[in-house]
């Protein structure tokens, strides 16, 4: 069975697709979502999985436990696997009343093993929680600039395993004539050696017999007919591997990335990074995006010229990355975090709770050739010293031990107070001049744009940070779709064109700068008590486009800078 994952792609294995209809049940007042009494829990209504129920007319905008419910066959006493692709805020797994599995990292793919049991016909219980408490869920607060959903965002997959599984093949680019590294991680019973048969492409089969070192083996292999990942030409290539009883396809591509006397090298080419912060949302799906939503993002990314996105502020839909390593698009994926000050950073259950996520994204993503940087605290308080520097060394070390071929960041907005940017391989500044200006008396500010950056790339000069590349992670103007203004002032289209004509013509003047990613591709809602008072119609309106995917009056400007050659 095609899995709406199509890799990593395990041919030999049975594998049920969850994704359908779940019997439902929504509680307001559940006292523990991790021991629930399920003699209390009645389902009395249907929900679609992958779905948000928060965005349904039913339970529109309630916050408490929801219980999804499905029945699945499998033969007894068998090693089973669940990988559920990511929900939120956060969820725990039953099967047949017991629990298997704590998702309480919001977005991130996770798996779970564990034994299907007696009999053939088993329950599946997922419990999701959307209500905000820290101690349940530290990675995601109220004060958090995008709407928490309630649901299970992604697919769910339910494999069984042979006694010795594959868990992952990653592949690394050695060369660009075709050399590659890859390591298989195993799980189950592990031999000393074992033999390993791969195929690149429909090349012939090649059989090796490898070591087993931990819980990996490793070896080398040469790509027979190789073709660069690039933008222009996104050549994929796929490694089929069988160890014993399991096989897997993955798909990667040839490509290397690296941070050079403050550029970016694409294939050691130097390259101006040119896109979006893109949030996964809709207003009647929420993150739950359909294929066909995502393919119009996709479509509307190439139109206006773009070859780069932040993915902002979680680990992204493994869907949208194969569809930006077939399109040629560069990525940024980071983990969850949003603005979090000392009392977060400080947190012993917070830093636990960053840390846990890097893995899971590193695993879940290493082989998309579209990815390139990786980031995390978006906007924490990078200029606290101590335990929060040490909280920031932590998280980049981590990063490098998981993966040393890609580059390393974070959206700072510290400005010039930041103390961290010796530790990145690139630096990157969030930072609304134009916007929430600093004159609010003056219509139309947009003269606060240039000296904002520019006083900031003194600040790197002056720093010894020349050889770092630069990149606005972030800059942006709303604009609520539809509204004309002859002020052309604050919340026009008018304004948001006039804005982004300015930042960009900056941008396209200034070689120091090696990427941009606007604030942001759709508008998305928002905080939905008075803290929307900044955020007209609840929603986040800085997007190019509304939330319905129409374009707005920049979309033109934007077009016009992002397709230059
Ligand atoms: C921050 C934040 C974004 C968004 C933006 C804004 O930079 O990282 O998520 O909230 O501000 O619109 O003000």
């Amino acid at each position: 069975m095609l899995m709406p994952n199509t890799f990593p792609n395990f041919p030999n294995r049975s594998v049920l697709c969850l994704d359908g209809l779940w019997d439902f049940s929504f509680m307001e007042k559940c006292r523990d979502p991790l021991k629930p009494d399920f003699s209390k829990v009645t389902y009395t209504d249907r929900l679609a999985v992958p779905g948000v129920f928060d965005a349904m007319p039913q339970y529109a905008g309630k916050r408490g436990t929801a219980f999804y419910r499905t029945f699945v066959t499998t033969p007894a006493n068998t090693r089973m696997l669940l990988k559920s692709g990511g929900l939120g805020m956060w969820g725990a797994f039953f099967w047949d009343g017991q629990f298997i599995g704590l998702q309480d990292l919001p977005y991130s793919g996770m798996e779970f093993e564990f034994n299907s049991g007696e009999g053939v016909r088993h329950e599946l219980v997922a419990v999701i929680d959307n209500r905000f408490d820290f101690k349940r869920q530290p990675l995601l607060s109220q004060n958090y600039d995008y709407y928490c959903f309630g649901g299970i965002f992604r697919s769910i997959e339910l494999h069984q395993l042979p006694s010795l599984a594959i868990d992952r093949a990653h592949v690394k680019t050695v060369s660009l004539e075709g050399d590659i590294q890859v390591t298989v991680k195993l799980t189950g019973e592990l031999p000393n050696q074992t033999e390993v048969t791969y195929r690149i492409d429909d090349d012939e089969a090649v059989k090796k017999t490898v070591k087993v070192s931990s819980d990996a083996v490793t070896f080398n292999a040469t790509v027979p007919n190789p073709a660069i990942w690039s933008l222009a030409s996104p050549a994929l290539h796929t490694i089929t591997i069988t160890i014993e009883n399991d096989t897997v396809v993955e798909r990667f591509g040839l490509r290397t990335i690296k941070a050079e006397k403050g550029q970016i090298l694409l294939n050691g080419e130097p390259m101006k990074l040119r896109g979006y912060c893109r949030h996964e949302s809709h207003p009647e799906f929420g993150p739950a995006l359909p294929l066909q939503i995502i393919l119009e993002d996709l479509q509307l990314l190439k139109k206006t010229g773009c070859n780069f996105v932040r993915g902002s502020h979680y680990p992204q839909d493994q869907r949208f990355l194969n569809l930006c390593d077939e399109n040629g698009i560069l990525v940024w994926e980071e983990t969850v975090g949003w603005g979090d000050r000392e009392n977060h950073l400080l947190n012993s259950a917070f830093r636990e709770a960053q840390l846990r996520q890097l893995p899971w994204m590193v695993k879940n993503s290493f082989n998309h050739p579209c990815v390139i940087l990786w980031g995390f605290l978006n906007e924490g308080d990078s200029s606290l010293k101590g335990e929060g520097r040490e909280l920031y060394e932590k998280m980049i070390g981590t990063l490098r031990k998981l993966d040393n071929t890609r580059l390393i960041t974070y959206a700072s907005n510290a400005y010039t107070r930041d103390i961290n940017f010796d530790l990145v391989d690139v630096v990157s500044l969030n930072a609304y001049p134009g916007w929430y200006a600093a004159n609010q008396e003056t219509l139309r500010p947009i003269g606060e744009i240039r000296p904002k950056f520019n006083n900031f790339i003194k600040f790197l000069h002056e720093n010894g940070f020349d050889d770092k590349p630069f990149i606005i992670s972030e800059v942006g103007a709303g604009a609520i779709y539809g509204w004309r203004d002859r002020l052309r002032a604050h919340w026009s289209e008018e304004y948001q064109a006039d804005f982004l004509e300015e930042v960009l013509t900056y941008f396209d003047e200034t070689p120091r700068i090696a990427g941009i990613a606007l604030w942001q591709f759709i508008d998305c809602r928002t905080y939905s008590s008075s803290r929307a008072l900044m955020r007209p119609r609840a929603f986040n309106n800085k997007g190019l486009f509304d939330e319905y995917r129409r374009p707005k009056l920049a979309f033109d400007v934007v077009s016009k800078h992002f397709h230059k050659p």
